[in-house]
């Protein structure tokens, strides 16, 4: 029976990619003297902090230029940087469709948890004020490997005291997919089906999500 609903944030609820994005390529730029682009910025979704910087590292081929002391104080700054720039998110920087999902839900019910790899995601839930929607939210430190090992997204469910049976994850990476499938859980993707094509159920967009298809496909 389906009880509840683990979310992914960045992508799923909200579109923060652009300002990691922003915050990286100036830190890129001004402190490793690398210049990134969109197919790096993509390589980054779902992806820790300490990952992202080393991915940006291997791509300007300076990975063992730096010491780890000095890669703590990178993504340091990046997140001072990062943090200012998400500091004016308000309920206007939710994906469309995704309130109106969120009030069904809770309307009827359902428990919901966070899966998000970011150590910011309370921050980011408080200014979209959707805080109170989240009965939990997993803390990304206490993890041991990252999307898309199934840790996060089992971890979702348990918090909620759920089977992964009676769970539905929702992601936009393919990562996230994997890991939701791993935990055993049923796998909605949003965004392009040829790329999230291991996902049981798929919507284009947020603006196409239904809890009625969702529940259809969940039973059958
Ligand atoms: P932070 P998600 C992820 O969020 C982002 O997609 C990824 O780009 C970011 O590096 C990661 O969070 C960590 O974020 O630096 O704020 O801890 O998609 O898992 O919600
Ligand atoms: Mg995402």
């Amino acid at each position: 029976m389906l009880k509840g609903f683990v979310f992914d944030l960045d992508g799923v609820i909200t579109d923060t990619a652009r300002f990691h994005y922003q915050a990286w390529s100036k830190i890129a730029q001004d402190d490793m003297g690398i210049t990134i682009n969109p197919s790096v910025n993509e390589q980054l979704k779902g992806v820790s902090r300490m990952d992202s910087l080393n991915v940006i590292l291997k791509f300007g081929q300076r990975e063992n230029d730096f010491t780890e002391a000095e890669k703590e104080a990178l993504a340091t700054k990046k997140n001072d940087y990062y943090v200012q720039l998400i500091s004016n998110m308000t309920p206007a920087d939710i994906l469309p469709g995704i309130q109106a999902f969120l009030d069904q839900l809770k309307a009827e019910g359902y428990q919901m948890s966070l899966a998000s790899a970011s150590k910011n995601a309370p921050r980011i839930l408080n200014g979209l004020q959707l805080t109170n929607y989240f009965d939990q939210i997993v803390d990304p430190a206490s993890l041991h490997a990252g999307k898309p090992d199934p840790e996060i997204f089992a971890k979702g469910a348990t918090l909620l005291g759920l089977k992964p049976t009676e769970a539905v994850g929702l992601e936009d990476a393919f990562a996230g997919i994997q890991s939701i499938n791993g935990a055993g859980e049923f796998s909605v993707g949003i965004g392009d089906p040829a790329i999230l094509n291991e996902a049981d159920l798929n919507f284009t967009s947020t603006a196409e999500i239904s809890l009625d298809q969702i529940k259809t496909a969940f039973a059958t």
